[in-house]
């Protein structure tokens, strides 16, 4: 039995979604929604307890942590293989995946939690919200909610997100500028952790992300956009978001 709980193909869930379609292995999705605090329900509690996602149940295990949980995927089920066998191709994998996932991921959230998250949920009833942010289990996370919701992230936090954004799209524009794929010839998780981070990078930052200042990343993103994988990985979502990449298919 394998199941996946995810949300939209985006950031976090988009990962082990990719990773499973890359590899051809059949799954159960079960879709959570977000934006309607679905992911703090109690039939989810017992499948993951903090209450975050994605969240990937192999018989008895639970995985958590999108990037671990494609690494498992990866080593787990036979199909194409995500990770290079060269060791200065893995290491550079695995370098950018973790630039991703703490430096530039992080920065970019603040920035999407700020003008997307916060506003799609805010008009609710005051009191309701305030309930939902009070069912949150892990107190980082209803940080997170508090400050999308009522709009308090300090000048500063966003200020330095969008620097840490600035510097994350220079350096990614420059590493595609000198191989096809970011750790080298092959494709890899680390393309899959990227492309879901950044597929919407030219909506959100228009200025700094586009087919003049940045063509090698807006290549690649429309090169992993057109994979069959990646096709049906969309197909999954349900919100407008998908529907909102034009510019990929071009
Ligand atoms: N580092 C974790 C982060 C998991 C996480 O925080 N996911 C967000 C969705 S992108 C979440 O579950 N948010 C739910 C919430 O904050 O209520 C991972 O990569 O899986």
């Amino acid at each position: 039995m394998l199941t996946l709980y995810h949300w939209e193909p985006n950031a976090n869930s988009g990962k082990p979604m990719l990773a499973l379609k890359e590899k051809g292995v059949d799954f159960q999705s079960h879709y959570l929604d977000l934006l309607n605090f679905d992911q703090h329900k109690p039939d989810y509690l017992k499948i993951n307890p903090n209450g975050t996602i994605p969240a990937l149940v192999h018989d008895e295990l639970m995985l958590t942590e999108s990037t671990a949980i494609m690494e498992y995927v990866n080593d787990a089920f036979p199909g194409p293989k995500l990770m290079p066998d060269n060791p200065v191709e893995r290491w550079r994998a695995r370098w950018w995946m973790r630039f991703f996932d703490q430096y530039f991921g992080p920065s970019l959230s603040m920035i999407g939690w700020s003008v997307f998250v916060g506003p799609s949920v805010r008009q609710r009833d005051p009191d309701e919200l305030k309930a939902a942010i009070d069912r949150i289990p892990l107190k980082e996370r209803r940080i997170a909610w508090s400050k999308a919701i009522y709009n308090t992230f300090s000048p500063e936090e966003m200020d330095e997100s969008r620097r840490r954004v600035g510097v994350g799209i220079a350096c990614l524009e420059k590493a595609l500028s000198e191989r096809p794929w970011i750790a080298g010839k092959t494709y890899s998780l680390a393309d899959i952790n990227g492309f879901n981070l950044g597929y919407a990078l030219p909506l959100a930052q228009p200025q700094a992300c586009n087919d003049e200042k940045t063509p090698h990343i807006l290549k690649w993103l429309r090169a992993i956009y057109r994979r069959p994988a990646t096709q049906e990985t969309w197909k999954m979502g349900r919100t407008q978001m998908a529907s909102r990449v034009t510019y990929l298919s071009q």
